[in-house]
């Protein structure tokens, strides 16, 4: 098996333990702020990852969601390192809504190499390797060559942070609303990535992220052909939490860089 096989037999792994998890599942306590969950499936799906990808590449450090090591080491610039959220999407996981996916990336050198993420719901497998193309399940994906226009947006909300950023998020909603087909709102932005990366939405937005929540999905648009950058347009540098602007083939080729107003926060 190659690595990335091995990878995504262990997010198969996740998936199972996800679905063992009674309809709706109480939250084992509030991490820091507003909507920050975590339930003891995220702590339990963490732990069989971390013994599972250890296994895989002993070498390689481990940054893990619910070990909050939000702080990138300088150790992890060179050689290996798994970057993982267990469940993203843990406020849908609670309440039995949906999706909630289990998000690996591997980084090569503090670059994203190989990127799997896994819907067990809907037994979607998402997955890529740099150079290698990007896949669900068996099929290639592409992502659209549709104009922002005629797109669909996602966005997510960014509930866990100082007023201003959510109002950025709303603002710049409605800027997005206006120039395309409609918004949606899943609640997993590893999910939301995946369908950019798989032509179904054309462009996603997040006024704040952090690492394990775009690092696998990052690797899987870039291998579909979009593209993922911080929401001004400037390169991601994969170690730090960051805006994140996701965009397909067709929505790139126009203008679909928001106005730094609404970023900050200002109507315009
Ligand atoms: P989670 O479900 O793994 O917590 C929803 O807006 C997206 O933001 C989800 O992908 C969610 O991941 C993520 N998220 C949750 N808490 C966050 C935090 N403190 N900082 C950044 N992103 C977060
Ligand atoms: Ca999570």
């Amino acid at each position: 098996m190659t690595i990335k096989e091995e990878i995504m037999q262990a997010a198969y792994g996740a998936g199972e333990i996800m679905r063992s998890a009674p309809p709706a599942v109480d939250y084992a306590g509030s991490k820091t702020g507003h909507a920050n969950y975590v339930t003891e499936y995220d702590s339990r799906v963490q732990e069989y990852l971390l013994q599972r990808l250890s296994a895989v590449l002993p070498e390689a450090n481990f940054v893990g969601e619910e070990n909050g090591k939000e702080v990138f080491r300088e150790e992890y610039a060179k050689g290996y390192t798994f970057v993982v959220d267990p469940i993203d999407g843990t406020s849908n996981f609670m309440k039995a809504y949906r999706p909630s996916v289990t998000s690996i990336a591997l980084l090569k050198d503090g670059k994203p190499w190989i990127g799997v993420i896994y819907n067990p719901y809907t037994d979607q497998m998402f997955h890529a390797q740099a150079g290698c193309g990007a896949y669900e399940n068996d099929s290639r994906i592409f992502s659209s060559e549709a104009p922002l226009s005629d797109s669909l947006v996602s966005m997510g909300t960014a509930p866990y942070y100082e007023e201003e950023v959510s109002r950025s998020a709303f603002l710049l909603g409605h800027w997005y609303l206006l120039r395309s087909i409609d918004i949606r709102r899943s609640g997993s932005a590893a999910w939301d990535i995946c369908m950019v990366a798989a032509g179904h939405i054309g462009l996603f937005f997040e006024p704040r992220l952090c690492l394990w929540d775009f690092a696998a999905g990052a690797c899987i648009l870039q291998e579909a052909g979009g593209s993922i950058t911080a929401m001004d347009g400037t390169e991601l540098n994969w170690r730090t939490s960051s805006s994140i602007l996701a965009v397909s083939r067709g929505a790139a080729a126009g203008d679909y860089l928001p106005p730094r107003e609404l970023m900050a926060g200002k109507p315009i």
